[in-house]
């Protein structure tokens, strides 16, 4: 049976994208990580696993019924998780919208049967990976905002050696 890799997130505006690629390369000297391609700059909402054509059919039809209005998203927060080696931007703060949405895609793919990690939903775009030994972060100068309006399922794929996150589905976010 095929499977995919699949999960939940929201994009960034593109001219946001290239300000933080821009920002990564005067932040962070070679040794810090692997940066992650500008397009694949995502923030996961719910991670769904290896799974199924059926059960993403059932899951998205689950993530089309939800209803609700767009929220702003600041990314004002920057952090270092040695152990799975990751250096993250995120908001200080999370919007409320952003925790209901993460909340509802998580619990319905937990009763859809995958897995939902136990840790809480800490919301990050991962920036760096590889980052397993000490690294300087740089001061949070920065201030990045924007509209969630939409939402997506995306898919994972690894080939010729590089891992690529496409959307296969998105559903806006209306008030
Ligand atoms: P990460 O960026 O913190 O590694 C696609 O792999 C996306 O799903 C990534 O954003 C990744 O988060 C997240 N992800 C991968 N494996 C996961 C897991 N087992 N539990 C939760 N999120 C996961």
């Amino acid at each position: 049976m095929s499977t995919r890799r699949l999960f939940f997130g929201i994009g960034l505006p593109p001219t946001i994208q290239q300000e933080i690629i821009a920002w990564r390369a005067t932040a962070f000297n070679a040794e810090a990580g692997r940066p992650l391609a500008a397009a694949n700059l995502h923030l996961t909402l719910a991670f769904l696993g290896e799974i199924s054509a059926e059960k993403a059919t059932a899951i998205s039809r689950l993530a089309g019924r939800i209803r609700q209005p767009p929220f702003t998203l600041q990314i004002d927060d920057a952090g270092h998780w040695p152990r799975p080696g990751v250096v993250w931007l995120g908001p200080r703060q999370s919007p409320r919208g952003l925790v209901q949405l993460a909340e509802l895609l998580r619990s319905q793919a937990a009763r859809s049967g995958c897995y939902q990690s136990p840790q809480p939903f800490h919301p990050h775009i991962s920036l760096l990976r590889n980052a397993t030994r000490p690294v300087a972060m740089p001061p949070r100068n920065f201030h990045w905002q924007f509209d969630v309006t939409e939402f997506a399922l995306w898919q994972s794929t690894f080939s010729q050696g590089r891992t690529r996150y496409n959307i296969v589905e998105s559903w806006p976010l209306t008030a």
